[in-house]
C-alpha cells in the first residue's frame, strides 16, 4: 500500500495520541483512580503504529502487555480504554483484572492475559482458526524480549511454520524484561534469527522509524495473506519510563536511557521532522493536532471520571474461584 500524505499525517496523529495518553495514565496514577499496572510503551509508540496501519478491519491483533499503542492504533477510542483503567463498564466492556484481560472482538482485537508468552499460543491459535475458516485474516501477535524466551514462543513458531499459518510475530526488543537486560537472558544478538531455526523469514528493524515498521510488516502480512506462511520481526527499541510506574523498582541510569534514545532515535520527533522536511507538516499543524489530541484526551478522563463501575454481580460474573 503506498502511503499518501493523509496517511503519514494520520499516523503522525496516532502516535502522538499513544504518547500523550500513556504520559496522561503517569500523572493519573497518584490519585488512586486506576485499577491497573501501568505497563506503558513511550518510547515504542512506532511499532505499533506501523505495524497496524492499513491492516484490514477484520484482521487480528494480540497486543503485548505493554499494548495500548495496539489498542489505539486498531481503532478503540482512549475514553473506552481510560474507563477500562478506572475499573468501570463501557458497555459490554469490563475486563476481570486488567488492560490485558480486554479483548474489542469487533476491532479484532484478541484478549489476552497477564502470563508473559502465553499470548504467543493464543494468538497462534487464532491463526490457525483463520485458516481453517478460510476468511483470509492475517494475525498481528505483539510481545517483549522477555517472551521470546518462553517455550510458548518456540512452539508457536514451529506451528506456525509448519502449518503455514497467516501470522506476523512482531517482536518489540526493548532490552529489557522488567530489569533483566536482554544481553544476559538471550543467547542470540538479533532475536529475528531465532526464525532460521523454523525455516521461516526474520526480519530486524534497527531503529526506532514508523516507515521501516510499516514496510516490514506490510511485506509479511501480504506473504501470510497468500498463503506463504509466518515472519518474525524484531524491532530494536527502548521502553523510556519504568517497566510498570514510577514507582518500579529502575536499574538503569539516565545516562543509559539517553544513550539509547540518540542510538535508536526519536520515534515520534524524527518522524515529525521528516514530515516537515518533505513539506507534509507544518508547525501549525503540529500545534492543531497536539491541541486535537489533548482534547480527546481530555475528554476521556471525564468519561472514565463519570461512567459507573459494574454492578457486583456483572462483576463476579465468570469468576469461578
Ligand atoms: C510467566 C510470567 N513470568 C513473569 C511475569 C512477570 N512479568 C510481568 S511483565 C514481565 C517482563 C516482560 O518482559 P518482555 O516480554 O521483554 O516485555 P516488556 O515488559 O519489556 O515490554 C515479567 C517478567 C509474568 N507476568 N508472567
Amino acid at each position: 500500500m503506498k502511503l499518501t500524505d493523509e496517511d503519514l499525517l494520520e499516523m503522525y496523529r496516532l502516535m502522538l495520541l499513544t504518547r500523550h495518553f500513556e504520559d496522561k495514565t503517569e500523572e493519573l496514577l497518584p490519585t488512586g483512580k486506576l485499577f491497573d499496572f501501568l505497563h506503558t510503551c513511550v518510547g515504542q509508540e512506532h511499532v505499533t503504529v506501523g505495524a497496524v496501519y492499513g491492516l484490514r478491519k477484520e484482521d487480528l491483533v494480540m497486543p503485548s502487555l505493554r499494548g495500548r499503542g495496539a489498542f489505539i492504533a486498531k481503532g478503540v477510542p482512549v475514553k473506552t480504554i481510560l474507563a477500562v483503567m478506572f475499573g468501570k463498564q463501557v458497555g459490554a466492556t469490563f475486563p476481570k483484572e486488567c488492560i490485558h484481560h480486554l479483548g474489542v472482538p469487533e476491532l479484532g482485537i484478541l484478549v489476552g492475559t497477564g502470563v508473559i508468552g502465553s499470548d504467543i499460543a493464543k494468538a497462534t491459535g487464532a491463526a490457525l482458526a483463520a485458516k481453517i475458516r478460510g476468511t483470509k485474516q492475517v494475525v498481528l501477535d505483539f510481545f517483549g524480549d522477555g517472551a521470546s524466551n518462553r517455550g510458548d514462543f518456540h512452539e508457536s513458531l514451529n506451528l506456525a511454520a509448519i502449518w503455514k499459518l497467516p501470522i506476523v510475530y512482531i517482536c518489540e526488543n526493548n532490552q529489557t524484561a522488567m530489569a533483566t537486560p536482554v544481553s544476559t537472558s538471550t543467547s542470540v544478538e538479533d532475536i529475528a534469527d531465532r526464525a532460521g531455526g523454523y525455516g521461516i523469514p526474520g526480519v530486524v528493524i534497527r531503529r526506532n522509524d514508523v516507515l521501516a515498521v510499516h514496510e516490514a510488516v506490510q511485506k509479511a502480512v501480504q506473504r501470510a495473506r497468500e498463503g506463504g506462511g509466518p515472519t518474525l520481526i524484531e524491532c530494536k527499541t527502548y521502553r523510556w519510563y519504568p517497566h510498570a510506574g514510577p514507582l518500579s523498582r529502575e536499574k538503569r541510569s539516565v545516562e543509559e536511557i539517553e544513550g539509547w534514545k540518540r542510538k535508536l532515535g526519536y520515534p515520534i520527533e524524527d518522524f515529525k521532522k521528516n514530515l516537515i522536511e518533505k513539506a507534509v507538516l507544518t508547525e501549525q499543524m503540529v500545534e492543531e493536532i497536539e491541541s486535537k489530541v489533548d482534547e480527546e484526551i481530555e475528554e476521556a478522563v471525564e468519561f472514565a471520571e463519570k461512567s459507573p463501575f459494574p454492578s457486583p454481580e456483572e462483576a463476579l460474573k465468570h469468576v469461578y474461584a
